[in-house]
């Protein structure tokens, strides 16, 4: 599945979303079920749904954040760095890390849980079709289809 999501990488519109599931997969079995992170979202909807609005919000999707880091930030000392993927080349981590590399607003080489969770959020705006800041159903289906 790792080896999927990185042919797909090459599509150059989703290249930061997979690179961030890629990162996903490799930090969880939990996570792996699912190559898609619309899909996890779709499927977790009620839960990531806090307020029972029926909508997902910026700040919920940021939640979600935060609840992944763990699994992101695998050895815990507080950055997303190569030392966070004991099951990829050095050459292959060092790669997905500069595909992230958005992420790192300060510029320091590595991406801190603070740029993680606050950080531009391009799956978020991509699925917000019509930018009202909140994520319908629909519009997940429509990102995911
Ligand atoms: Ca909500
Ligand atoms: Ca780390
Ligand atoms: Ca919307």
């Amino acid at each position: 599945m790792i080896n999927r999501v990185l042919l797909l990488v090459k599509v150059k519109m989703l290249r930061t979303i997979l690179l961030v599931t890629a990162v996903s997969l490799s930090a969880g079995p939990a996570l792996a079920q699912s190559g898609d992170p619309i899909r996890q979202i779709l499927a977790d909807f009620d839960r990531i749904d806090t307020n029972g609005d029926s909508v997902i919000s910026i700040a919920e999707y940021r939640d979600l954040q935060i609840a992944r880091w763990p699994r992101i930030d695998r050895n815990g000392d507080g950055f997303l760095t190569l030392d966070d993927f004991p099951r990829f080349a050095a050459a292959r981590a060092r790669r997905l890390l500069a595909e992230i590399a958005d992420l790192d607003v300060n510029g320091d080489g590595r991406i801190s849980r603070d740029e993680f969770i606050h950080g531009p959020a391009p799956l978020f705006h991509r699925a917000d079709q019509n930018t009202d800041g909140v994520l319908t159903r629909t519009e997940l289906e429509a990102a995911a289809a």
